[in-house]
């Protein structure tokens, strides 16, 4: 039984829609962004960040990505992977550490400005120029599904999708400008809200509809 440490909207959405779509066992622990800043939460997770995943044998699990390549390599018979060791799969960890590193990881610098820069006009500077940067990662995302979808891995749905819809209602500045600027990206994230196991997990986030997300924006 896995225990996922879950914020609602935050990084652990693509985990929580993965262990629905994988019907895995799983205790889901609803936290506050204050528990999470809490000094005990590092005992779990070192960094103090959500996603993390708690294994039966008492160990956790931390860093998105790691999280996703784990659980569908736990779990192959559920298919939210190519095979393992495949060559589609190597490209599916391709493109799942490359969301995971540039989109999220890279796009988290516009969301916590302030703690790089001190004054308010280069802070507007530095989250302008991230912002330009990751919407160049979407286009290439956008191109990929264009070419080739519906979805990131052709025609066989996967784990990417859900972490591509995660990141899609973090949309800047909003999900639905995102959508606009990418319609293969909007046309994922509307199958992904359709899929009849992830209707409940998406409610109790608050994102069944898009515009769901409200940003906490520490900058
Ligand atoms: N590299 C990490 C990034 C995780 C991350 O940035 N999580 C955010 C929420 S989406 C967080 O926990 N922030 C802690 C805070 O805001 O105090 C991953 O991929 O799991």
């Amino acid at each position: 039984m896995y225990k996922l440490y879950n914020v609602k909207t935050w990084g652990s959405l693509a985990i929580h829609c993965l262990l629905e779509e994988m019907e895995a066992p799983y205790t889901n622990i609803w936290m506050s962004p204050e528990q999470v800043r809490e000094p005990e939460f590092r005992s779990v997770s070192p960094l103090g960040m959500i996603p993390a995943l708690g294994l039966a044998d008492g160990r956790t699990l931390y860093e998105s990505a790691a999280i996703v390549a784990f659980l569908v390599a736990a779990h192959p018979d559920k298919h939210m992977s190519p095979a393992l060791g495949s060559p589609d799969y190597g490209e599916f960890l391709s493109l799942l550490v490359f969301m995971s590193t540039e989109i999220y990881g890279f796009g988290n610098f516009a969301f916590s400005a302030a703690d790089y820069v001190d004054d308010a006009a280069g802070r507007d500077m530095l989250k302008a120029r991230v912002r330009q940067r990751v919407d160049q990662f979407w286009a290439m995302l956008e191109k990929r599904l264009a070419a080739s979808g519906p979805w990131l891995m052709g025609r066989e749905f996967s784990a990417l999708d859900l972490y591509a819809f995660m990141l899609s209602i973090w949309g800047s500045p909003t999900e639905e400008a995102l959508h606009a600027k990418c319609p293969a990206v909007a046309k994922l994230a509307t199958a992904v809200r359709a899929r009849p196991k992830l209707k409940a997990v998406l409610e109790s986030h608050g994102v069944l509809k898009p515009g769901g997300y409200v940003s906490s924006d520490l900058a």
